[in-house]
């Protein structure tokens, strides 16, 4: 997922050309937005953590960029490709070293199973939409 911040920042383009120039392969994608009810179920795992609340509001604030990606190893990649979850922590050359503001406007979301890829793909897109 791309976060409000970086698609209201005009940084999706960007994003998703770093995304393909890393070997994925796009095979759904969609510009949607979240209400803070929405947003609140995708991160249900985090419900208990302090931040939640600011999170809902966060990723409910503007739109945000869908997408199912496809590669060999793609969850362990996606993860190298996005960098740490806080900017300052997060390598030089990974997505969230060029584009993330702060821990909660981070940019970009990226699964962190091939069970929770599943789930979270099935969260935005149709089967139809996904092996169209
Ligand atoms: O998977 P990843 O996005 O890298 O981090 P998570 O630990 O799963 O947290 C999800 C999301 O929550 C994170 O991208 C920003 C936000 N967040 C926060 O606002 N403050 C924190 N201390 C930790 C996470
Ligand atoms: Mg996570």
């Amino acid at each position: 997922m791309i976060k409000p911040d970086a698609v209201a920042d005009g940084n999706s383009g960007a994003i998703l050309k770093m995304i393909e120039e890393a070997g994925f392969r796009i095979v759904a994608l969609k510009l949607t937005s979240l209400s803070e009810e929405r947003a609140g179920q995708f991160y249900e795992v985090h419900k208990e953590r302090p931040f939640y609340n600011d999170l809902k509001r966060y990723m409910s604030s503007g739109r945000i960029m869908a997408a199912v990606l496809e590669k060999e190893n793609a969850v362990a990649d996606f993860r190298k490709l996005i960098g740490a979850t806080n900017p300052a922590q997060a390598e030089e050359g990974t997505i969230r070293k060029k584009f993330a503001k702060s821990i909660e406007a981070n940019a970009v979301h990226g699964s962190d199973s091939d069970e929770n890829a599943q789930l979270e793909g099935s969260f935005f897109f149709s089967g139809l939409e996904m092996y169209a």
